[in-house]
């Protein structure tokens, strides 16, 4: 996307918002740090300029506990308000519409405001904000805010940062940019405390998670000459490992961390809720690469899932082993090798 379009895009989302008094936030089913970050931050901010916002999540039940210390999710509601038809609704890294998980909100609001960094973004919205090249929604919402006005105090800050922390690798990959790393200097000098919030997620790593890692690790699956990692994880493994849904969160990289691996996946079963049919839970599929041979985008797309082509998902009712077959499958072809 060309700066100046982004710029208007960025521009129009501001004078959107602006132009809403009541307005309804969410974000996507198994938020991660940066939906997180991005739904919270933008309530505050939305909240300190006078406005009558609600954050809405219709799945929280599969959130990494991580993520748990952000300030502000007590607030976030289980149920859509009961004036949702009132409010514009502003979805936050959201791919695609079904992303929601529900789809009453979409029809029923009076405008929607979609802002997301997915290169594949459906542009559900009626006014889309979609920067692909963006490290995370929480960099795209921090330049939202500094457009509005929006005050963005110490916890606004540590929100945005932990989402762009996480969903840029720990400013690793790629998408980091120059213009991120001046973001989290800028969030920073807020006052967020980024050597506390690095130790919250990634050195208070909870036993039972790392059990599970042991799990995906003991039946590592390689494939393409090396050049691929498959972990599976099933229903029994988070039993046996005392692990809850959400801690699934992170092993896919780990699996690509492995010398000569270009791309990793991991194909699991989480465990079954009160009252759910154990078989009635589908395979969730993480995937990542590391090398611009592999687009992961484009194959969890013919999977009707989506993401990025560096990290993608997708859910299927096939079998774990038909899953690992079509992921060979395609990789493969991807790296030219049958
Ligand atoms: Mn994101």
């Amino acid at each position: 996307m060309a700066d100046q379009s982004l710029d208007q895009e960025i521009s129009a989302v501001a004078e959107a918002l602006a132009g809403q008094h009541k307005i309804l936030l969410t974000t996507h089913i198994k938020p991660d740090a940066d939906a997180l970050g991005s739904l919270l931050a933008m309530h505050r901010a939305l909240t300190g300029l006078g406005k009558d916002s609600v954050m809405y999540l219709s799945d929280g039940e599969g959130m990494a506990p991580e993520y748990r210390f952000l300030r502000g999710l007590d607030q976030v509601l289980p149920e859509p308000p009961a004036d949702y038809a009132e409010r514009a609704l502003c979805a936050l890294d959201c791919g695609n519409a079904e992303r929601i998980g529900d789809g009453v909100l979409l029809e029923a609001a009076t405008t929607v405001i979609n802002i997301d960094h997915h290169g594949d973004n459906t542009r559900f919205g009626d006014i889309n904000l979609v920067d692909g090249s963006a490290s995370s929604t929480a960099e795209i919402v921090y330049r939202i805010l500094e457009r509005m006005g929006a005050g963005i105090d110490e916890e606004t800050a540590e929100d945005l940062y932990t989402g762009i922390l996480v969903d840029s690798g720990r400013f690793q990959y790629s998408s980091a940019t120059p213009a991120t790393f001046r973001v989290a200097a800028e969030l920073i000098d807020r006052g967020v405390d980024h050597a506390r919030v690095f130790r919250i997620i990634y050195e208070t790593v909870p036993l039972a998670k790392t059990r599970l890692l042991c799990r995906m690790f003991a039946r590592l699956q390689l494939a393409c000459d090396g050049r691929l990692a498959i972990g599976v994880l099933e229903q029994d493994d988070f039993e046996q490992a005392g692990a809850e849904a959400g801690m699934t969160e992170g092993l896919v990289d780990s699996l690509r961390a492995i010398e000569g691996v270009e791309a990793s996946a991991l194909i699991y079963r989480r465990p079954a809720r009160e009252g759910e049919e154990p078989g009635a839970v589908q395979y969730r599929v993480s995937l990542r690469s590391s090398s611009e041979a592999v687009n992961v985008q484009a194959l969890a797309n013919i999977m009707d899932g989506g993401g990025h082509r560096q990290a993608a998902g997708f859910s299927s009712d096939k079998s774990a082993g038909e899953l690992a077959s079509f992921i060979i499958g395609q990789v493969s072809a991807q790296l030219g090798l049958d």
